[in-house]
């Protein structure tokens, strides 16, 4: 007891007098007394998921790389123990008639808690990188890592702590198909045409009323250099209370750095299927780039590569999406 209260003392010390790095100090104290931080999400850890994704290529429906995506986001859902894992195999078409067949993966941990969260990331990545500044690279696929990989990695890091410890609360992983294969020259008109896996998902919605989760937190590009994540504006109308308690543990852990209070978009993406189902859900989506008003420079181009992705942006995602886990208590 006394060696730990005389390491905290010192942390203690040496936080405060390391004038310019006082907030990483600080953190590293709360996270040492575990007083805000129940277990320690690994960056590193989910930057490697991230990275495992980029390396197979790009993940668009019916390509080698969507398939070995899919083995290995199950592959490591069985490393992580979780204890139901569910592929729903479907065939539908994109906007331009294409057919595709897709895959949403769910898994479950505390499967018997009818008092239960929902964590969702689509993993499958556009097939054209039509926001590409070089025209003649429109039509190649774009890597993915931060739109799709990110969410992904983040999901998969967070099973791996739920493995180490179970939260007290039901938790539900959704990795969804087929979101990134919509129609992005008519806004508005096209909602449909997105996220073809999570509208499926909803229509055959895999609870009873006793288990269907209090809430949902969905991630999309969530592993920009110095991304800020401001409150999106459908999340704040279908869910603000899950903003004001996401956004809250995200301050109270010291990343208010990155979560910034203001609201911003009105994203089209897969929480508005999810609340229209009736499980109100948020969106953490960087949108509100500083160079470009919305999503940021790299986003649908050739370049949203690993050349791109800030492990300390996961972290400050992952860190606060576990900490909101972790506090849940059950009330059913
Ligand atoms: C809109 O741009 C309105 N929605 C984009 C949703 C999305 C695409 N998320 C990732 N890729
Ligand atoms: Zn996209």
């Amino acid at each position: 007891m006394k060696c730990i209260h005389f390491v905290l003392a010192l942390m203690l010390i040496s936080a405060m007098s390391c004038k310019g790095d006082g907030n990483k100090a600080k953190t590293q104290v709360m996270e040492e007394q575990g007083a805000i931080f129940p277990v320690k999400f690994s960056a590193d850890s989910a930057y490697n998921y991230v990275k495992a994704q980029v390396d197979f290529g790009p993940r668009i429906p019916d390509s080698e790389g969507h398939a070995a995506c899919k083995e290995y986001i199950v592959s490591q859902l069985r490393r992580f123990g979780a204890d139901t894992i569910v592929e729903q195999n479907f065939t539908t078409a994109n906007y331009l008639g294409t057919g595709m067949s897709l895959t949403n993966i769910m898994a479950r941990y505390n499967p018997e808690q009818d008092d239960r969260i929902l964590l969702v990331a689509h993993w499958d990545t556009r097939p054209w990188a039509d926001a590409d500044p070089d025209v003649n690279k429109r039509n190649t696929p774009v890597p993915g890592a931060n739109d799709g990989a990110s969410g992904v990695g983040v999901l998969l890091e967070l099973a791996r702590n739920f493995n180490e410890k179970s939260p007290e609360i039901g938790v539900d992983l959704l990795f969804v198909d087929g979101e990134d294969s919509g129609n992005s020259s008519s806004w508005g008109s096209s909602e449909e045409t997105w996220c073809l896996g999570t509208q499926y998902w909803v229509k055959h919605m895999p609870y009873v009323a006793e288990n269907t989760p209090r809430y949902g937190i969905l991630l999309d590009m969530v592993g920009g250099i110095d991304a800020k994540f401001y409150r999106e504006y459908l999340s704040q109308e279908y869910a603000e209370n899950i903003n004001d308690k996401v956004w809250g543990n995200a301050s109270a852990a010291g990343y208010d750095k990155y979560f910034l209070n203001g609201v911003r978009g009105g994203i089209t993406d897969d929480h508005i299927f999810i609340n229209r189902a009736g499980i109100p859900c948020i969106d953490i989506i960087e949108c509100s780039h500083p160079s470009t008003g919305s999503f940021s420079p790299v986003w649908h181009t050739v370049s949203d590569d690993m050349n791109h992705i800030d492990k300390a942006t996961l972290k400050a995602v992952g860190q606060t999406v576990a900490n909101t886990i972790y506090n849940e208590k059950i009330s059913k």
